[in-house]
């Protein structure tokens, strides 16, 4: 059937993510049969310059946080253009993205909504991925896609991700020293058994989980998170260290706590510091502990912290840009004209729409950072963005921890596709990190 590829329909719904927050899911049905379903992820520390996520601002219906208005976008704007008398081809996914942009007629998604075009853009290449009868992550990668990513597993949560009163975001294990994705995973899990037997001997955090399903316990100051974070991996029988294991990641997620004035106000440590402070604070815990990645370490207009931070710590660690980038090609020019970062967290919901996520990911290796496909701390059972880590070979996701079935879904589904991959499977391990293990 030679339009088989075609979209025959779409339809949107209001569902709900892990947070029990309102999101949209899309399903698109091609003209062959193939269906094709995707769910829209949603971040609560987001970054200024994301695509526009569209809720209702309704106060009686979900606090306003309903996506009435994106799903009409969906069934009453963007479904009769592309489904209608001259339907989209589904199997070109760059010039359907473009159309959806164009439908938009936006730089930042804010007529129709971010969250409206990308559940369109990933159902349409789920349903074409069905259509050719092979899985997501060969579709969008070809046969060459083979790279399981190194997870960063979340262990302990502050910010706005849990109550216990750290600022910081995330303290995440990272499993260098694994042969596989397989194992690396499991390592991840010893970890996060470590830390909760450490918390049950001196309370109840051992129980209860953070947004991301770590634990969110009411620590002193951050450099208890990273204390613990270090003997719960020796207490699980690994060595945490940078030619060891497992090395440390930390998501600072500094815009969430910068002032108006540029001062960055740490309540678990009782001061405020300046960028250059906060990162000699980062550079110290480095020195300190075996840190391999730090995500946001300055807010994310930051130009000039984030210059220092760079300069301070870019050729020994990985420094993530997640609020400062927002997967957006254009501010990641920007941030390699400037030398700043030297990684990149890639999340489809922060820019929109398929076609420009990989845009982001080709540009980045291009410039020389590295990528990091990662999830939201709002998120559901879609797994996408596993296969897109695969599909990408970019060598490194950040799903969260490895509790709560939103965040196993994905962690779930590259245990699928390592196994489907057989003897084809990759896996880099420390190697992801060459560059910074060499100093
Ligand atoms: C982040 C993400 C995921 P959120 O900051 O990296 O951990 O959080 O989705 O809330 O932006
Ligand atoms: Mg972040």
């Amino acid at each position: 059937m030679p339009d088989a590829t075609h979209i025959a329909a779409i339809h949107a719904r209001e569902v709900l993510d892990s947070r029990g927050n309102p999101t949209v899911e899309v399903d698109l049905r091609l003209r062959g049969g193939a269906l094709g379903r995707a769910i829209v992820p949603s971040g609560a520390s987001t970054g200024r310059h994301e695509a526009v996520e569209l809720r209702d601002g309704n106060p009686t219906r979900y606090d306003g946080k309903g996506v009435l208005r994106a799903v009409a976008a969906v069934n009453d704007v963007i479904a009769p253009a592309l489904a209608g008398d001259n339907p989209a081809d589904a199997s070109e996914q760059a010039a359907l993205d473009a159309l959806l942009r164009e439908l938009d007629g936006t730089s930042n998604k804010s007529r129709l909504g971010a969250n409206a075009i990308l559940g369109v853009s990933l159902a349409a290449a789920r349903a074409s991925a069905h259509a050719a009868g092979i899985p997501l992550y060969r579709h969008l990668g070809g046969e060459s896609a083979t790279l399981l990513p190194l997870p960063m597993v979340n262990i302990i949560s502050g910010g706005r991700h849990a109550a216990g009163g750290l600022d910081m975001q995330d303290f995440l294990a990272i499993p260098i020293g694994a042969p596989t994705y397989r194992a690396a995973l499991r390592m991840a899990v010893d970890v996060h058994r470590a830390v909760g037997r450490i918390l049950t001997q001196t309370g109840p955090y051992g129980h209860g989980v953070a947004d991301e399903g770590g634990y969110g316990p009411p620590l002193p100051c951050h450099e208890d998170a990273l204390g613990l974070l270090h003997d719960a991996t020796r207490l699980a029988g690994y060595r945490c260290a940078r030619d060891g294991d497992i090395a440390i990641g930390i998501d600072v997620a500094a815009t969430e706590f910068r002032d108006a004035a540029g001062g960055y106000t740490l309540q678990a440590e009782r001061r405020t510091f300046s960028a250059t402070e906060l990162a000699d604070l980062l550079a110290h815990w480095a020195g300190t502990y075996p840190i391999i990645s730090i995500e946001d370490g300055a807010g994310e207009d930051d130009w000039d912290g984030w210059a220092y931070l760079t300069e301070r710590l870019g050729t020994s660690t990985q420094l993530i840009g997640d609020d400062l980038f927002t997967t957006n090609p254009q501010r990641l020019a920007m941030g390699a004209d400037r030398g700043i970062a030297n990684a990149i967290l890639v999340k489809p919901n922060q820019i929109g729409t398929l076609t420009e996520t990989l845009d982001t990911v080709r540009l980045a290796r291009q410039r020389g950072y590295l990528p990091v496909i990662s999830a939201r701390s709002g998120e559901t059972e879609d797994t996408t963005i596993a296969d897109l880590a695969v599909a990408t070979g970019a060598g490194q996701i950040k799903i969260g921890s490895i509790t709560r079935s939103e965040r196993l879904a994905k962690y779930n589904q590259l245990l699928r596709i390592e196994e489907e991959l057989g003897e084809h499977a990759r896996f880099a391990g420390r190697d992801v990190f060459a560059r910074f293990l060499a100093q």
